[in-house]
This record gives C-alpha cells, structure tokens and sequence, in this order.
C-alpha cells in the first residue's frame, strides 16, 4: 500500500467499517499505534484488539469456558477465533450418597438442568453418575459447561442503553419473560456465524460481548441463561446478503411486562415516554414479537403459568403506543413470530403435512385474531403501509429444560432471509473499499 493511500485511511480511520482495519493490520499495512494516533475511537481499538486477541490465541471473553464438546448434530461450531482453554476433564468420582431418585428423574429426563446442577453443587452426584445411568457425553459436557456459566446481563434500564446508532434497521424483539427473545437472538447469530454472514461492528462492545456470549452458550448446547427481570439488552451488528452488501441492525430486546400495567400505572409514570423517546429516530424499524405459544397454552392447565401475563394484550398495548408516538411511521415489518414450535406443532399438528408457516398462520389466526387485527389496523392508520409476517421459529430439541440436544437451522435461516429482506441496505461504494 503506497502511502498516499495509507495516509487517507488513517485520516478517515473513523469512517471505515472495522472489518476493513481488521484486514488492513493482517496484512500488516497499519498498525495499532498508528490508529492511535490518529484518534481512531476507543470502541473500535477495542473491537480491533478483540479481533487480534482472537486470532493470536489470546482469551478475552468471559466467561470460563471448557473444552468444545464432541456436539456432532448440535449444527457445527462457531468459526473465527481461539479454542477455549480446556477445564478439568470429568473427575471419576463416584458420589457416596447418590442420589436414586434424582439420577431416576435426569435418566427420564424429568428435572431441569438447574436441578441437576444443584445435584452437583451438593454432591449429591457426580458426573460419573451421569455417565453411570447412560447419558450421552455430549450432553454431559452440555450440563457441565451451564454450571460453571454465568449469566451476562449487560444492561437493566433505558437509561444504561448506549445511544443507538443511526443508519441502521432497529430491530426490537419484544416478548414478555421466559418467551425465547434471548434464544432467538443466540439463535440467529449463531446461524449467521456459522454461515460466514456476521459482521462485528465495533459501536457497542459491552453489547458484543453479550453476543459473544449468547452464541458460545449455544455452541456448547446451552440455551441463554434468564436475563435479568424486565432488563433491555441491545447488539448493534450487521448481516450480508447474496451480494456481499452489509445491512446493520441496531437490535434490541425489550422486555413485554414493562408495558402491560400501563393502565395502572399511567403512562407517564411508567417506563414508556423514555422508551418512546430513545426509540423514536429517523431509522427504519423492524417490530418482531414474540409469541410464546408453549406458555399461552399452558396458562390453563399448569398452575406456573396460572400468574402469565396475556400476550395478546400486552402486545396490542405495545403497538398502539407505537402508533400514537408515531413509531411505525418509520416501520417497515411488523413480524409476529409463533416460538417453540417444536411443542405446538407436536401438540397440534402432528398430522398435519402443511408447510409450517401455514400452520403458525393458522395458529395465530385461533389464538392471537385480536391482536393481528389491532395490528393491522394500525397499519390502515399509518401512512407507511409496513409489511406484517407471521414466522415460527424453534430452537430445536430441548432436554432439562436448557440443553439444545438438536439445533434447527431452517428457523434462524429463514428468519434472516426475511430480515435481509426488509433491512436497510448501504449502498454505494465506500471511499475506503478502492484501498483494500
Ligand atoms: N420448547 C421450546 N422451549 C423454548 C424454545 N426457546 C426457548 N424455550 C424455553 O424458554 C425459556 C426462556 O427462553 P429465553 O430465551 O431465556 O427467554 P427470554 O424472553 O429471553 O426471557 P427473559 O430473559 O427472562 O426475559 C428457555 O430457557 C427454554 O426453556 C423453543 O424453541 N422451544
Ligand atoms: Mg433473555
């Protein structure tokens, strides 16, 4: 690189999209220093320095990882970066007072791995045990790595939220609690990894460490560990479609209790009008929310889910105080995303050969009619008449309650056909890309 060229880089270092300094310090054109000196962010000399600890071989991320385990139809391993450093292998204890009862119930699969992991904790059994009663050693080395993990939640409320950037797609994934916004993100970002589609965008690092997070926990088997009650998390990030074309998304999980008690508590002494103004920018917005088809139709017969709030209204509520602050002015999709498929389509529709869209369509049209007819009639009120879909989306198989012992792939994949879809294109090209 000559250095008129390298000159103009520098100068601009805080235009270019890390990825494209990432390349330029492989191949040994720039260097640290230099992007020092000319003032490139600390954000992005943080992004940087992640991005060469990991290509060195240096551990940077939280939290503590064991060996990757032998996970063959877990969908493949994440790509780029270092190899954990091993824990101690499998100690071959045999508990002296094992526990009948509870090897009984882990063997038939009848606790959650929170139970299995106070078993543990307790010695009341060992790993041995586990290998003992004949379970597989993938999900052994699965229960292992959620003992020793450790939850990530980055941010509590609105106001501990970076400012979002712009010239992005906000995507906001609002579901109320235990609803699957957490693993449909692991999801889709472990998907999009593994596919050579994710570009890490160097704007929030505390959010891309929950990134980090959320996709080793599901390399391992793990499903997210519960984010703090009614707590925002937010990831910018961007994904390339066919062309190579980058389209970043400021996503956000919102959490859905937040806005059912609005009646109570009155609007203005909720947590809304701040929500309403961090969210209310000229960006283009993607609205998904997630239906957590296991709880509503469980809310019935299982008395844990006696206390759940209603769906359908909360997100109906959600929605008009999206329209009245004219948030879905800038909306494009609205998308309605049936989860945990995997239990209503064995529940409902077992028979049933109909391609799965169809059937979630069919669901939705049953059980939330009320809130599709909100939505599409804040849609006739709006001047952008945004697109409304109806996805569903499973993670899998799940055991204990938190073990993937199967990822799906078809339900992150089509969710991001659908995102590249209806996302915000940079086009043109960059001064930056004639230089490398
Ligand atoms: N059957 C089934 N269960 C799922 C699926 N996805 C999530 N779950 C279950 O739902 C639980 C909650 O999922 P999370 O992703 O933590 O939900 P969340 O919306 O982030 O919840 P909070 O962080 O508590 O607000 C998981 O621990 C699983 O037990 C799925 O695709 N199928
Ligand atoms: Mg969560």
């Amino acid at each position: 690189m000559d250095k008129h060229k390298k000159q103009i880089i520098l100068a601009n270092c805080n235009m270019v999209p890390v990825e494209a300094l990432d390349q330029a310090l492989t191949a040994a054109h720039i260097s640290f220093d230099e992007l020092k000196q000319y003032n490139l962010t600390a954000n992005k000399l943080n992004e940087l320095q992640l991005l060469d600890d990991q290509r060195n071989g240096k551990i940077v991320l939280p939290p503590p990882i064991p060996l990757p385990p032998p996970i063959g139809n877990l969908g493949g391993t994440s790509s780029g970066g270092a190899m954990p450093p091993s824990i101690p292998q499998l100690r071959n204890e045999q508990s002296s007072q094992v526990e009948e009862n509870i090897l009984e119930k882990i063997r038939d699969q009848e606790c959650s791995a929170e139970d299995i992991k106070k078993a543990l904790t307790n010695k009341r059994i060992g790993y041995a045990d586990l290998e003992n009663i004949g379970i597989e050693k993938k999900l052994i080395q699965a229960l292992k790595f959620y003992s020793s993990a450790s939850a990530i939640t980055l941010f509590k409320k609105i106001e501990d939220l970076p400012t979002m950037e712009s010239g992005r797609t906000d995507l906001y994934m609002v579901g109320m609690p235990y609803s699957g916004k957490s693993t449909i993100l692991a999801s889709l970002i472990k998907y999009a990894n593994q596919k050579g589609i994710l570009i890490h965008d160097s704007y929030n690092p505390d959010g891309n460490k929950y990134l980090e997070t959320l996709k080793r926990n599901l390399d391992y088997g793990v499903l997210p560990l519960r984010t703090g009650v009614a707590s925002y998390n937010y990831i910018a990030t961007s994904l390339k479609d066919d062309n190579n074309t980058g389209h970043p998304f400021n996503i956000v999980e919102v959490p859905g209790e937040n806005y059912v008690n609005i009646f109570n508590q009155g609007f203005e002494n909720s947590e809304i009008p701040q929500f309403i103004n961090y969210i209310k920018s000229a960006n283009k917005k993607i609205l998904v929310f997630v239906l957590d088809a296991l709880s509503h139709d469980k809310r019935f017969e299982e008395e844990r889910f006696f206390g759940a709030l209603d769906q359908s209204i909360a997100y109906s509520n959600i929605l008009s105080i999206f329209k009245d602050a004219k948030v879905l002015e800038n909306t494009d999709a609205v998308y309605f995303v049936v989860n945990k498929f995997d239990y209503i389509k064995n529940k409902r529709f077992q028979h049933d050969d109909r391609p799965e869209v169809d059937l979630a369509f069919d669901y939705m049209n049953s059980e939330f009619l009320g809130l599709l007819e909100n939505c599409k009639s804040a849609r006739d009120k709006s001047r952008n008449k945004f697109k409304i879909k109806v996805l569903p989306f499973s993670i899998g198989d799940i055991v204990y309650d938190k073990i993937v012992s199967r990822f799906a792939e078809q339900y992150p994949e089509e969710l991001t056909k659908n995102l590249l879809e209806d996302s915000f294109v940079i086009k043109g090209g960059a001064f930056w890309k004639k230089f490398f």
